[in-house]
């Protein structure tokens, strides 16, 4: 039968089979090979008795997200907190960049609206074409557009220390239990909890949902120069054939550029998102000079 590798510990594979999870070992011919089991692997199990049971064979992976390492992802959810720590939307852009580029669908959560509201962020997002959500999660529920969201899909949860991802698992799956830490409150940042990655299963949605640990950095993709940066800034896409040197425009200062000329000034692509690309293209530059140096 087929299975779901959700956790791994102590040398065994669990393998969520429907409702039932199996403590594996896996085959010795399996562990001879280079490859072993991932987080979010289909495999083929067989089942001993008590709740054991053996893997089999690895079946072929949809993709493989590297950090943390799972495979078969379908959606990054970043997380933002409205405050406590601050939004960082570089960040969040950053992890959005990161996404498309795997061909992942992204979404955004902006949690602790108990603490400050922040109605702009979600045009801001949706215009990119974003699925964004707005909620507190101390109230204990789980915003229902969120479940919507997850339902069906394989998501990772990323984003700042502090912003809730371990609070989201909490709710989503309770007997799961993940550390949830203390905001210190001269920092701001939640004590970096989270460490091994493990995907919890959500039977009611038929999804799973992995934490990750809290990050304040991320490089962005080496896939990235400063001619594609703007594929996936999905709200600048529309410009590519509009602005004058077409193709080869890096939308910053050409003439005749449809993103300052037009998509700006319309309101179609938020100061923020334009200001967050300015910066990736900056950085996309000095990579690409210190490569053909
Ligand atoms: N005010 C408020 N606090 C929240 C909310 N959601 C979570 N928290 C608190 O924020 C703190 C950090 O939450 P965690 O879930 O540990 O954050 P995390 O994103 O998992 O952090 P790392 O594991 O460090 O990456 C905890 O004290 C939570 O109780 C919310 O909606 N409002
Ligand atoms: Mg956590
Ligand atoms: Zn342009």
């Amino acid at each position: 039968m087929v299975g779901r590798v959700v956790r791994l510990l102590a040398g065994y594979y669990f393998v969520q089979v429907g409702p039932a999870l199996l403590r594996c070992r896996a085959r010795g011919k399996l562990r001879l090979h280079v490859d072993t089991p991932y987080v979010g692997d289909m495999v083929e199990v067989t089942a001993l008795n008590e709740g054991e049971g053996v893997v089999e064979a690895i079946l072929p992976r949809r993709n493989v997200l590297e950090r943390p390492l799972v495979a078969n992802v379908s959606q990054v959810v970043v997380v933002a907190a409205m405050a406590s720590p601050e939004p960082n939307l570089i960040l969040v852009d950053r992890v959005l960049v990161a996404a498309k580029i795997l061909g992942l669908r992204g979404v955004v959560f902006f949690n602790k609206t108990d603490l400050c509201q922040r109605g702009e962020l979600r045009g801001m997002y949706e215009k990119a074409g974003y699925s964004v959500i707005l909620g507190s999660l101390t109230c204990a529920k789980v915003p229902s557009e969120l479940l919507d969201l997850l339902r069906g899909q394989t998501s990772v949860l990323a984003g700042q220390s502090g912003v809730g991802k371990s609070s989201l698992v909490r709710l989503l799956c309770p007997r799961s239990n993940p550390p949830v830490g203390e905001v210190s409150a001269k920092t701001h940042h939640g004590r970096h909890t989270t460490r091994h990655v493990e995907l919890h299963y959500l039977p009611d949605y038929e999804a799973f949902v992995a934490d990750t640990p809290g990050f304040s950095r991320l490089d962005l993709p080496e896939e990235l120069n400063s001619l594609n940066l703007a594929e996936y800034f999905p709200e600048m896409r529309s410009a590519r054939e509009r602005c004058r040197f077409g193709g080869d425009c890096r939308h910053n200062g050409e003439p005749g550029c449809e993103v300052q000329g037009g998509l700006l000034p319309k309101g179609a692509i938020a100061w923020e998102r334009y200001k967050s690309y300015l910066a990736f293209l900056e950085e996309v530059r000095l990579q690409e000079r210190n490569r053909y140096k």
